[in-house]
């Protein structure tokens, strides 16, 4: 049976990343209809080889899709979420706005895909944050066999991450310092050309981040709550492609060696770790090489010398595909394939 979706946010960074990566998937799709705020009214987004024309997200009639993929921010998603699922249509949402509900699953399909099942209470299902993304889904074999027991992670992220307005100040930026002209910061907190900020998302009481508050309570409700994390959130002058430094310490030992061979074969995951190799490509990876793919990349897998049962490892993905519009239409796919979608149950 066709599936219909409502791609809600179509015209931002992420909202066209689900287009396309829609497009190419296996499910058997019915109408796509592109929906945005009022300010993007009339504007067109491809979806394979069609065009679609922006709706108005105050006018459309959620009644007939069966999905909604949302990324809108979290305002607008608190408020349009709970609207569109009393419609019938089950809301995955790329905000933060549901991602710590009891009531709501957090999904990463590699790691924890039944949880999806949970989604009936409130028919919405959320995205976790790109940091996290990418971080449990090399985390979960390696808790599996030998139990992760505490993580300590550094992040190098894009600007992509906060938007065109980020990358498009990030672009002006750079030109402008060779042109001597001032711009000031606006979407940073301070000069991103030529610089990194640990600064990202607003100061908690503890001192800490909430990006780096999300990678802590992401990473428990999604993989265990007795995972200890502590991060550290930079962004970074690149474009596309969140970086991260994990030191892992695990409950029982595993070698370098048995590491790289278990995350090799674990899904989602690249391994690119031939330190000693001639051929630069086959080192290491960095977040020019990952854009557009979908994979998890790992890299630069070590024994911590320092502590017991501990891996340090290198991990890097596109935070627009994996830590944003692929794991939503993945989401997406696992409610086809296993039949949970209320509106097609009753047909
Ligand atoms: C960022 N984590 O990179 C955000 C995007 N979800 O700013």
């Amino acid at each position: 049976m066709a599936t219909n979706f409502a791609i809600v946010g179509a015209t931002g960074n992420v909202g066209t990343e689900m287009l396309e990566i829609l497009s190419e998937s296996d499910m058997e799709i019915g109408e796509v209809y592109a929906v945005a705020s009022r300010n993007s009214l009339g504007r067109e987004v491809s979806f394979g080889d069609r065009t679609l024309k922006c709706l108005d997200l105050e006018t459309f009639d959620f009644g007939k899709v069966d999905i909604a993929l949302m990324s809108a921010g979290g305002a607008i998603s608190k408020e349009w979420s709970p609207k569109i699922a009393a419609k019938g249509a089950v809301v995955i949402d790329n905000s933060s706005a549901w991602r710590m509900d009891p009531d709501v699953p957090l999904v990463v399909p590699e790691v924890n895909a039944d949880a999806v099942e949970g989604f009936t209470k409130k028919n919405i299902i959320a995205n976790p944050n790109c940091s996290t993304i990418q971080m449990v889904v090399a985390l979960k074999p390696l808790h599996d066999r030998a139990g992760v027991k505490r993580v300590v992670v550094s992040t190098y992220q894009s600007v992509s991450g906060g938007g065109k307005k980020a990358m498009d100040e990030l672009w002006l930026q750079t030109k402008g310092i060779f042109t001597n002209a001032d711009l000031p910061a606006i979407n940073f907190p301070k000069q991103i050309a030529f610089n990194v900020i640990p600064q990202i998302d607003v100061f908690m009481d503890d001192g800490y981040t909430k990006e780096e508050w999300k990678m802590k309570v992401e990473t428990k409700k999604i993989l265990d709550p007795k995972i200890k994390v502590t991060a550290t959130c930079v962004r970074v002058p690149t474009f596309v492609g969140h970086a991260e430094s994990i030191n892992v310490e695990l409950e029982n030992e595993l070698s370098a060696d048995d590491a790289r061979a278990l995350l090799r074969e674990s899904p989602g995951l690249m391994v690119i770790d031939q330190p000693h190799s001639d051929d630069h490509e086959a080192n290491y990876v960095t977040p020019i090489d990952c854009v557009g793919d979908f994979a998890t990349y790992v890299s630069r897998i070590r024994e911590d010398s320092t502590q017991d049962n501990t891996l340090d490892m290198w991990v890097v993905s596109d935070n627009l595909r994996k830590g944003a519009a692929l794991n939503t239409v993945q989401i997406a796919e696992l409610l086809v394939h296993r039949k949970l979608l209320p509106r097609q149950q009753a047909k």
